[in-house]
């Protein structure tokens, strides 16, 4: 009686501890599946913003050295979930078509020049300007590409204060943008309307632009309702001049700022390249336009007020005494001579915290 009931309770003792060890090797196993299962989703879980850091410091390294196998292997595959998400967020936040006209607008400017800017601080004021002088509203799906094509040389002090007041009106008025410093150069004579052909075809090679500002350094709208993207006619933006008392100096005046989509420029085989020097170039783009048979769309004389930045005549910018030739024969010209004959060599490219720097060689007279 005494043996069996001690057999009894080794036996039992014995599954007892089977099934506790049974049970501890199966918590065991659960434990290792469940961390294993919830670490990489939650690994790659992050938020957006870490994660665009991460991109970031991959872009740089890829860049600096090249890594090993094993890691590049990593990489790809990183890059590869990444992409994915990217899509699948794509698809799953399907952003709303920006307003027609930016909520974000405040009207009237204060514009003056006998203040110190400095691009430091331009940069920090501008935290969401992208490498190059880019931006994109995050919020809303843009209604257009725009870029932005400066024609340039020895004006660094406009510049900056062309950035200084701009950046921020861009950003307001909702656009995807990229500036394009067109830099000419050497020492030979200026011209600006080859620059602006240049600029077209170097935007483009860049990114999907299908409306193209083409803005003087020295000028700065008063008015950020003054939208710098194109409508359905050639527009031109700087109609209200300091300069010229806040009235256009004739009708046909299509200097200083102006913007035409991808079509309109094409349309009008782009801008002239036999300008040199100062004048008519400008004369001979609304010629263009006119002959075929479009018409200049323009702001209001309050919402169009602008500011030019004081300046002497520079070096190399004389009048030139053929414009008036030139502008009399347009309709001729124009198929000729524009961005179907456009020869230029681009020396450097230089991408900047708030432009984009291209210095080329346009030749000469
Ligand atoms: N530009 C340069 N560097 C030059 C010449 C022109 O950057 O050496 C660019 C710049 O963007 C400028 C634009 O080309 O705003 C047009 O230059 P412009 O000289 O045709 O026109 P702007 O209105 O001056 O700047 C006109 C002559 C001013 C004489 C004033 C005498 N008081
Ligand atoms: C006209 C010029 C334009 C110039 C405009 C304003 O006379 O190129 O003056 O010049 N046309 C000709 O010379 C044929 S401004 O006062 O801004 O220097 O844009």
């Amino acid at each position: 009686m005494t043996g069996d009931s001690n057999m009894n309770f080794n036996v039992l003792n014995r599954t007892c501890k089977l099934v506790v060890l049974l049970c501890l090797l199966h918590i065991t196993v659960t434990f290792f599946f469940y961390v294993r299962s919830s670490a990489t989703p939650l690994g790659f879980r992050s938020p957006q913003s870490h994660r665009n850091v991460l991109r970031y410091g991959q872009d740089r390294a890829e860049a600096g050295s090249p890594g090993t196998d094993a890691q590049e292997a990593g990489k790809k595959q990183g890059e590869a979930a990444e992409e994915s998400r990217d899509q699948e967020e794509k698809q799953d936040q399907k952003l709303e078509k920006c307003p027609e006209t930016s909520p974000l607008l405040v009207g009237p400017l204060r514009v003056e020049f006998n203040i110190h800017v400095s691009l430091d601080q331009i940069k920090k004021d501008n935290p969401n300007i992208q490498y190059g002088g880019r931006y994109k509203p995050k919020d809303c799906e843009v209604l257009q590409k725009v870029a932005i094509i400066i024609p340039f040389r020895n004006r660094d002090e406009h510049l900056k204060f062309w950035l200084y007041y701009l950046h921020p009106i861009l950003q307001r008025q909702q656009l995807d943008y990229g500036v394009y410093i067109i830099n000419q150069d050497g020492d030979e004579t200026f011209n600006r309307a080859k620059l602006l052909n240049v600029g077209y075809m170097e935007a483009l090679k860049e990114y999907d632009y299908n409306c193209f500002v083409f803005s003087d350094v020295d000028l700065i709208p008063m008015d950020d309702r003054n939208t710098y993207r194109c409508f359905e006619q050639p527009r031109h933006l700087s109609v209200s001049m300091d300069k010229f008392s806040y009235r256009l100096p004739y009708n046909q005046y299509f200097g200083g700022v102006s913007s035409l989509s991808k079509d309109q420029f094409l349309k009008i085989n782009g801008f002239p390249n036999n300008y040199w020097g100062w004048g008519g170039e400008d004369d001979d783009i609304f010629n263009r336009l006119s002959f075929k048979g479009m018409s200049i769309s323009r702001p209001n004389g309050e919402v169009g007020k602008c500011r030019m930045i004081r300046h002497n005549r520079d070096k190399q910018n004389d009048p030139n005494p053929q414009r008036f030739d030139r502008i009399a024969h347009t309709r001729d010209t124009m198929d000729k001579d524009g961005i179907n004959t456009l020869s230029y060599r681009v020396l450097k490219t230089e991408k900047l915290d708030l432009y984009t720097k291209i210095t080329v060689d346009v030749g000469k007279p």
